[in-house]
């Protein structure tokens, strides 16, 4: 535990501020790098430098001054730290012993700095060759009956080139087996859009946040998350745009924003209010409050007014009378009960609707990791269609992604699901027949592991047994394997829960200098609306022994493949190389990749829907429905409550940088139960108390997480919050969206058990 006793007050200040500024400087500190972290935050998101390793919103760097962003600055200096995890270390710490320490712990031991084996005999992990390494890759997937035995796991923050050539290298391998953080994040974005508006991305780029008359924030924390969209929505609102955000917990930024950029308002101590309407909505109401809005809007239509955008519905559109139906049937008490919301607040929220003539709507894992979680992104489709919000500067849907480059890796090739014409792409680029079957995606894959189909588990970046649901089935599901790799810059517990052999590949990180035997090289991302960008890291790597990404995948290929077609040892030095392979195989979207790329902005990725052309199977763009209110399976227990597993201010998913969570008012405590006073007080209970949680999960397994602090927080009535991923153990596998496979993580049925045990 991170040294005092746990404190919970309410923060009463403004997000951002000086607040903000003091946790930068304190982070650098921590990790001993401020001088070093100093200079490398002046090159983060300019022309030139390395892009921030943190979230994925675009940054507007040549036409806006430099960028602050606190957590973008944590994510920097614990990549840049100078602490580091040797041989020594390992020769130190058992597996076991380790296994001991917290997640916090283990990242606080700085970064890695040589392969390492797992050796059986000792518990401890020892120092390999590379060489040694590969080969014992190569011999265990040599070693498999059916390609199909091995899941190649990939984490958001792997660039372009790299995912690009592992993709390339599984499909050879012989599988799809593609299980990726996407999976767990905004996959109901990339497989839920597409059949709504033909692509599963965004369709707005910054500039329409200068442009649009409302902006609308469901389920998602910018302020902790994806704090540099604090810029465009502070001058949003000093421009008297509405934002409604709609939210189960009033997230601090979500009220009150001091920009750190901002000279006058950081002397004066001012702030910008930022909702102009905060919708307190209950955990898994978004359905109901979605379908209200639009049953406002049928009403005012029905009555004569033209709210619709009835000439882009009959051009554009197809489903409208299905959806008008659909909204018809639901009634306006039912909505208000599963939402939580009053009639009079969702009419006001339609009103803004109603009167801005470009909206945007933007959203996060409060919308996504539901069991319904494709069908209700469908919805917020739905209600943007019904006045023409695409094409049009100023409006459009704008998922906000989670990892810096998740979504570019999904649009070059990491996808367990490719299609029969990108297939024949690949087969047409590079001469080898790629495997048709679909793969697993990230619950399958633990499936497989559960059920001994899967033998080998790579990781390529990312923390997998404790990013994923049902934390003590995917620990024992693991350890069945017969080899674990992890990838990684840092430490973490996927490293400790491995199989029979287990290997730690350390790497270096996006912002340090990669240098082959052609020069330096440089790679790019895709933010989260489709800009793609250099990123050349300008830190001396943190250990000599590292290698770059992309060549541990070229050598796990060439390992493996003796026979290969492609020309592995080539992309090791030479990026450009690589660019122009994913030019051959992606035309429509990156020809003339290499030079395009040398703009200092780089380059914006067709979105169809940005020219009103749908790339649907009836071309169309198209109304989807989803019938009832509910986006979860309802549970018939009075003692329910809905859970939503969240992140915390000092938190880069599984990475924990502290135990405070400012902006919530917690200090030194991550076992933490998020709950209105009133549903304390009906149960009997005080803030304070310490209690356990249990998941109402019907399939008679037990899934308890003990010693959680209730604190009275103004939460919706009937739901609590607490962090991922200490409650990840709460999450039932079962429990995912069938159209993407994305697990819920929010509205998850619990029920509060007194510490110990007994109701
Ligand atoms: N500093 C930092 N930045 C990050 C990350 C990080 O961990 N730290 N993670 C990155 C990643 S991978 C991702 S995916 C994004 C995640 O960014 P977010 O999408 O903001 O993720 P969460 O922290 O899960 O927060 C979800 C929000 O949804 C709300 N919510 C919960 N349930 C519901 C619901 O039923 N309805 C509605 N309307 N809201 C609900 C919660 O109160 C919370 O405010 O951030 C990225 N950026
Ligand atoms: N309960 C619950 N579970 C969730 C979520 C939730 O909201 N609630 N959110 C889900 C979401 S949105 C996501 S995206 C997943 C995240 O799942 P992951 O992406 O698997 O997890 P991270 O914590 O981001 O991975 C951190 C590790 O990545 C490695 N790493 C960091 N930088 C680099 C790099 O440059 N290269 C390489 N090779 N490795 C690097 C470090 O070793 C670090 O320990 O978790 C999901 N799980
Ligand atoms: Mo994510």
């Amino acid at each position: 535990m991170a040294g005092n006793k746990p404190k919970y007050r309410t923060y009463n200040h403004p997000a951002g501020g000086w607040g903000a500024a003091a946790a930068t400087a304190k982070v650098l500190m921590e990790q001993s790098v401020v001088g070093k972290g100093s200079r490398a935050l002046l090159s983060m998101n300019q022309p030139g430098g390395f892009k921030c390793p943190s979230c994925a919103f675009p940054d507007a760097t040549c036409t806006k001054k430099l960028e602050f962003c606190e957590n973008g600055a944590k994510a920097l200096a614990h990549e840049a730290t100078k602490f580091r995890v040797t041989r020594d270390f390992f020769a130190q710490h058992s597996v076991t012993a380790l296994m001991d320490q917290s997640d916090y712990w283990l990242e606080m031991q700085g970064r890695l700095t040589e392969p390492m084996r797992y050796d059986a005999v000792t518990d401890h992990y020892v120092p390999v060759s590379w060489d040694d390494a590969f080969a014992l890759i190569g011999r265990h997937l040599r070693a498999l009956d059916d390609p199909n035995e091995a899941e190649f796991y990939t984490s958001g923050r792997t660039a372009n080139e790299t995912a690009f050539l592992y993709s390339i290298f599984v499909r050879e391998f012989g599988t799809n087996n593609f299980p990726d953080c996407s999976n767990m994040c905004h996959e109901p974005t990339s497989r839920g859009l597409p059949h709504s508006i033909g692509v599963g991305k965004g369709t707005v780029i910054l500039d329409d946040f200068e442009h649009a008359e409302a902006i609308f924030l469901i389920g998602h924390n910018a302020g902790t998350n994806a704090p540099r969209m604090m810029t465009p929505l502070v001058e949003a609102r000093k421009r008297g745009v509405p934002i409604v955000a709609v939210n189960p917990m009033p997230e601090r930024a979500l009220i009150k924003f001091t920009e750190p950029q901002d000279i006058v308002q950081m002397a004066t101590f001012g702030a910008t209010e930022i909702s102009s309407e905060f919708v307190h909505i209950a955990i898994g109401g978004d359905l109901a409050f979605l379908k209200g809005m639009m049953k406002a809007l049928f009403e005012r239509e029905d009555a004569g007014e033209a709210v619709l955008d009835q000439a882009f519905i009959a051009e554009h559109t197809a489903g409208y009378a299905a959806l008008r139906d659909d909204i018809a049937g639901q009634n306006w008490d039912e909505i208000v009960a599963v939402s939580g919301i009053a009639e009079e607040q969702i009419r006001r929220c339609a009103e803004i609707y109603i009167r801005s003539n470009a909206t945007i709507i933007c959203y996060g894992m409060g919308i996504t990791q539901h069991q319904e979680g494709s069908r209700l992104v469908q919805q917020i489709a739905n209600l943007l269609l019904l006045k023409g919000n695409y094409g049009r500067p100023g409006a459009g849907i704008s998922p906000i992604r989670g990892h810096s480059n998740v979504q570019g890796d999904r649009t070059v090739g990491i996808d367990e699901k490719p299609s029969a014409a990108y297939l024949d792409k690949v087969r047409e680029v590079f001469g080898f027949e790629p495997p048709r079957t679909h793969g697993h995606h990230t619950v399958e894959s633990i499936e497989a592991m559960q059920a001994g189909t899967a033998k080998v588990f790579i990781g390529l970046g990312g923390n997998f047994v404790r990013a994923v649901p049902d934390t003590d089935r995917a620990y024992a599901a693991m350890r069945k394997l017969k080899l674990t790799v992890g990838i990684a810059t840092k430490l973490n517990r996927g490293h400790l829960v491995h199989g029979e052999d287990a290997l730690i590949l350390p790497v270096i990180a996006r912002s340090e200098r990669i240098a082959t035997a052609k020069g330096e090289q440089f790679v790019t991302i895709e933010d989260s609306m489709s800009n793609v960008t250099a990123s050349r890291g300008v830190l001396d790597p943190a250990s000599e022994h590292l290698l770059t990404e992309t060549e541990i995948v070229c050598r796990i290929a060439m390992a493996t493949l003796p026979e290969s077609r492609v020309d592995w040892a080539r992309y090791i030095d030479d990026y450009d190389a690589i660019r122009d392979r994913i030019a051959a195989v992606y035309p429509a979207l990156y020809e003339g990749f290499s030079e395009r790329i040398k703009a200092p902005m780089g380059f914006h990725l067709d979105i169809a829907p940005r020219r009103r052309v749908w790339n649907t199977p009836n071309g169309k763009a198209n109304f989807l429905i989803l019938p009832g209110l509910h986006a979860n399976a309802p549970v018939a227990d009075l003692a329910m409550l809905r859970l939503a597993t969240v992140r915390s201010h000092d938190q880069f998913n599984t990475t924990i940088y502290s135990y405070n969570d400012r902006y919530r008012g917690v200090y030194g405590d991550r076992m933490i139960l998020f709950m209105n006073a009133d549903d304390i007080a009906d149960r009997g209970l005080a803030a304070g108390t310490k209690v356990g949680v249990e998941t109402i999960g019907g399939d008679g397994i037990a899934r308890r997480v003990e010693g959680l602090t209730i604190i009275d927080y103004p939460m919706s009535r009937g739901s609590v919050a607490g962090y991922y991923p200490e409650l990840n153990p709460l999450l039932p596998l079962a429990f995912y969206d069938r159209i993407s496979g994305c697990p819920a993580a929010k509205s998850i049925p619990v029920r509060i058990v007194a510490s110990g045990g007994a109701e």
